[in-house]
């Protein structure tokens, strides 16, 4: 049988910034309202792949080479809740143009490619807590971080010994 993986597109965030994050979230967040994702695992998802075959990994890793987009920054200063995933993420209130364009473009060559897409509209966001399910009291103020995208990447979701684990694959720089 062919191997496949658990893969996904995604921007990451620089080390200093998902620190920050995390001292904030430490001071703002109350240990009953949800499971905190480990700070190397915190990302903003552009497109995700599902179980994808090397094979097909191969060809969406040919694509992300030709991509020509350019670089951006988004301010992370929104802040939501939803109860239904169970997640608390960090948004932007104004997604920059070439953020939804990297992103849909990456979407429609994954639905190309086989790679099943929601039909929800995109919604940028960094997830924060998962199993978020039951009401949670958001601080009032929304910080307001900026993030750099110079680049963006493919990760691999592993599930081990209990813990979910995101590994950086390959990343393709933005335009500058
Ligand atoms: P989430 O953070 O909102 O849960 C790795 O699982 C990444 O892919 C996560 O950022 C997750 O978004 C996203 N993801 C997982 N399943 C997905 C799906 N079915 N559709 C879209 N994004 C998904």
């Amino acid at each position: 049988m062919p191997e496949s993986r658990r893969l996904f597109f995604a921007l990451s965030l620089p080390t200093a910034l998902q620190k920050q994050v995390i001292r904030w979230r430490a001071d703002n967040f109350e240990p009953e309202d949800g499971r905190p994702v480990a700070a190397a695992n915190l990302h903003l998802t552009l497109a995700f792949l599902g179980d994808v075959s090397d094979q097909k990994a191969g060809v969406l890793r040919e694509i992300a080479t030709r991509i020509q987009s350019p670089a951006f920054s988004l301010r992370l200063d929104d802040l939501g809740h939803w109860p239904r995933p169970g997640v608390v993420w960090l948004g932007t209130r104004r997604a920059p143009l070439a953020l939804l364009q990297l992103a849909s473009l990456l979407r429609s060559h994954a639905a190309r490619n086989g790679c099943h897409q929601s039909t929800l509209p995109f919604h940028p966001h960094v997830s924060l807590l998962r199993g978020a399910t039951r009401p949670v009291a958001l601080p009032a103020a929304t910080p307001q971080w900026q993030l750099d995208a110079t680049d963006f990447s493919l990760y691999e979701s592993r599930f081990h010994q209990g813990r979910t684990r995101y590994q950086c694959l390959q990343s393709w720089p933005l335009l500058a």
